[in-house]
């Protein structure tokens, strides 16, 4: 079949199936938070309980924070730096690492958290006794959340979505019978400050936020508000309730805001927001405000489609499918929808304007949440935004582009305060206040490349989209990020080479005590890339001539990938791997260099690849939720793809995936969800090096399917359909007008598409 009739075949299928292919349905109320239902418009965020006589709405805003513009610098830093560095290079590695904590640990020694706002309350009248029919579903589709069921022979439908268009969560009650919509609404918060009152059709809470774990007063203010827009019946308010009886329908428009500005100016109107967006929302009615939202929504969600297979699984609630896919059954459209719901997530949790996705995205129902809900820079934050350009959400990275931004302007008197070095640095972790200094401890903090390694999702955006404005907009950020590194690097006495010190390799212990160390693998392979793109981009640019030599000068010295004794790809400058204490540790930071870099690669570098994957053997397949997700992407770009989709089901068991398809860390933390949405795109397309490569990791699981919209470095967009575990058929269609080369297995073929143009290929990769 042509394979333009065959994606026309696959398009009918997947609207078939639309109902349960992109939906998560339960037949029970929430009962935990990880089981309440996700929405978000990339700034305000609610979780979805469902409950029958009561439902619970908690409620986030993502500039929420406590703490408060602050330059957390520790004057004893600089004076300690040389003395630790020399402790480190005579190999007195616990010394140094008491001299750092001690002396160049940021203050305070953490950073501030991302709180909730709190949690609307609504009241039924009519109990939940004799309740029948009971429903509660997201559809990825359309963004919305809806609960229905019957109570004494009435049906009540519950229907939520938050808004990127109009800027305020919406729900819809109605009932199938004339005056019975009736409820009680009011908002709490766990912010001691918070303060709740009910005026005509509006509830109102204030407050401010709540001291964290730092200690740091918080002066971030907020104002929550919740407005009863009603056909028939009557609304009362009294207290901090208002009280709706005997209505035919009705919509209750809820919006949170703060007085952050940005992350040095708190001096915002925290009502300003919500007054405006709740006039206006109530002035629109439900129906312009449900389309509007509707189609917002699908302009990013409906850019790619994957169809996996189904079976009679895909009929079942979804908390049910984890448990039958743990236990071994066959559900090849569960991970199709684990991979749609990581798409719906960035969607909902990071749009231009907003803050980046954080550790939770943004839903968090805590005052301290685990790691304070914050940016760990070491993976977690660039794992969040892996799935962004390969899944067609290209323009949804502008917030983290934006926060390199500004930590490239904070980061500047960190590099000179602590190092006393030209250019900018970050280390492990990031807040709002955008604070650059080495936290929680030297094992963790003392890590001065968080911003390198952020600095080349800059470059990444530019190789999927070649925008050169883009590109001069980030060259000073990017350009900054390596001065300091110019600056800081030490030649190794013993081997020579240009190294890092002091560092880590995230978190991982080596066999001298510490993880304090100089030149590990990975800020070397960091390094190596943020270097040679620097260098590239200002050739692009015409700019910098000189500096761009120096750049490759010093990449030319920075220590080389090793293979050790045991076979494995060094995670040090040293062969200490076999005796390292946690040969299972979370982090591969080494692998760093094969995914998501490419200078790892089974056909340009077979040996280090093979070392790649002893390395990966002994680390084993099992370990936290984002762990499992980094495995994945790299046994995908090992081309292993039985092995990937094994480490996928780990990913998907219950102990790592909460009913809502949460990823459980565990607890809650969503760079794990982001992962696995990333490898599966991996499994099906990968563009590095050169080369778009065509079912690179397949496994036996999804004999036969399909994908449409997977985005390729160089600008390009792909459909790939296979049956009997082999290429179908593909079509590329050119963004850029580039030229691009094209594999499948040992096929290549080099193609000429014109800009706006695309090709169809045959199985054979010949041209239709
Ligand atoms: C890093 C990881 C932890 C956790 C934290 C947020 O420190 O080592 O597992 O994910 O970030």
């Amino acid at each position: 079949m042509h394979p333009t009739r065959l994606f026309a075949l696959a398009a009918t299928l997947a609207t078939l199936y639309a109902d349960d292919s992109l939906t998560l349905w339960y037949d029970e109320p929430a009962a935990e938070w990880t089981e309440a239902l996700a929405l978000g418009n990339g700034r305000l965020g609610a979780m979805v309980f469902g409950g029958v006589d009561r439902e619970r709405l908690q409620l986030n805003e993502d500039t929420m924070w406590g703490g408060s513009p602050n330059t957390p610098t520790n004057p004893t830093a600089r004076e300690a730096l040389p003395k630790v560095r020399e402790l480190i290079l005579a190999g007195e590695y616990e010394e140094a690492h008491e001299l750092v904590e001690e002396k160049m640990m940021g203050q305070p020694i953490r950073q501030s958290p991302y709180q909730t706002v709190g949690d609307l309350r609504l009241g039924f009248s009519h109990g939940d006794s004799d309740v029948e029919d009971y429903r509660r579903d997201l559809d990825l589709d359309t963004a919305i959340a809806t609960v229905s069921y019957r109570v004494d022979g009435v049906g009540f439908t519950r229907e939520m979505f938050s808004s990127p268009v109009d800027q305020v969560i919406v729900i819809r009650l109605d009932a199938d019978q004339p005056g019975k919509v009736g409820f009680s609404a009011t908002l709490d918060s766990p912010h001691e400050s918070s303060k709740t009152t009910a005026t005509g059709d509006t509830v109102t809470m204030t407050g401010s936020g709540s001291k964290g774990r730092n200690d740091l007063p918080s002066r971030v203010r907020f104002d929550c508000r919740a407005r009863v827009v009603h056909q028939g019946g009557e609304l009362r308010a009294d207290g901090g309730t208002l009280t709706l009886s005997g209505a035919d329908s009705a919509m209750i428009l809820i919006d949170a805001g703060t007085s952050f500005r940005r992350y040095d100016d708190i001096s915002g109107d925290p009502s300003e927001g919500p007054a405006k967006h709740l006039a206006a929302a109530a002035g629109k009615g439900h129906e312009a405000l449900r389309s509007a939202h509707v189609a917002e929504h699908r302009r990013l969600f409906r850019r790619v489609g994957i169809d996996l297979g189904r079976n009679a699984q895909a009929d079942k609630p979804t908390d049910q499918r984890l448990v039958d896919f743990a236990a071994g059954k066959q559900d090849p459209s569960l991970p199709a929808l684990y991979f749609q719901f990581g798409r719906y997530l960035l969607i909902s949790s990071s749009r231009p304007g907003t803050q980046p996705a954080n550790l939770q995205g943004i839903w968090n129902e805590e005052i301290t949440p685990p790691w304070d809900c914050k940016y760990t820079i070491n993976i977690n934050a660039e794992m969040n935004y892996w799935p962004a350009e390969t899944t067609n959400l290209s323009e949804l990275t502008e917030p983290l582009t934006r926060l390199v931004m500004e930590i490239a302007e904070t980061g500047r008197k960190t590099a000179e305060s602590y190092y006393g070095a030209e250019g900018w640095v970050c280390h492990h972790n990031t807040d709002i206040w955008r604070s650059t200094q080495p936290i929680d401890g030297a094992q963790y903090g003392m890590w001065p490349l968080g911003g390198a390694w952020l600095c080349t999702h800059l470059w990444e955006h530019y190789l999927f989209t070649l925008e050169e404005d883009y590109l001069a907009k980030v060259y000073p950020v990017i350009k900054g990020a390596c001065e300091f590194f110019l600056d800081t690097l030490v030649e190794h006495p013993e081997h020579g080479w240009l190294v890092t010190v002091p560092t880590n390799s995230p978190e991982n212990s080596h066999p001298y005590g510490t993880s304090l160390c100089a030149g590990p693998s990975m800020d070397m392979s960091i390094l190596r890339d943020l270097f040679g793109q620097t260098a590239e981009a200002g050739r692009i640019l015409g700019r910098d001539a000189e500096f761009r030599e120096e750049l490759l000068a010093a990449r030319k010295k920075l220590a080389p990938l090793k293979i050790g004794a045991q076979g494995q790809l060094q995670e040090w400058l040293e062969d200490w791997d076999a005796d390292a204490p946690d040969p299972e540790h979370r982090h591969i930071s080494h692998l760093y260099a094969l995914f998501p870099s490419d200078q790892i690669d089974p056909r340009r570098t077979p040996e280090l690849a093979a070392a790649a994957a002893k390395s990966l053997d002994t680390r084993g397949d099992i370990s936290t939720g984002w762990a499992i997700g980094w495995r994945i992407n790299c046994w995908a770009h090992l081309h292993d793809g039985d092995r990937t989709f094994r480490i996928i089901k780990a990913l998907l068991d219950p102990s790592r995936t909460y009913p809502n398809l949460f990823d459980a860390h565990p607890p809650f933390q969503i760079d794990g969800n982001f992962g696995g949405t990333s490898g599966i795109a991996e499994m099906l397309m990968q563009s590095q090096g050169g080369v778009i490569e065509l079912l690179p990791a397949l496994p036996s699981a999804w004999p036969a399917g399909s994908v449409s919209g997977l985005r390729a470095r160089g600008g390009f967009e792909l459909d790939i359909e296979w049956r009997d575990g082999a290429l179908a058929g593909a079509t590329i269609r050119s963004l850029n007008g580039r030229p691009c080369r094209v594999r499948c297995g040992e096929k290549v073929v080099e193609l000429d598409i014109a800009k706006g143009a695309s090709v169809s290929l045959d199985s054979s990769l010949g041209t239709r």
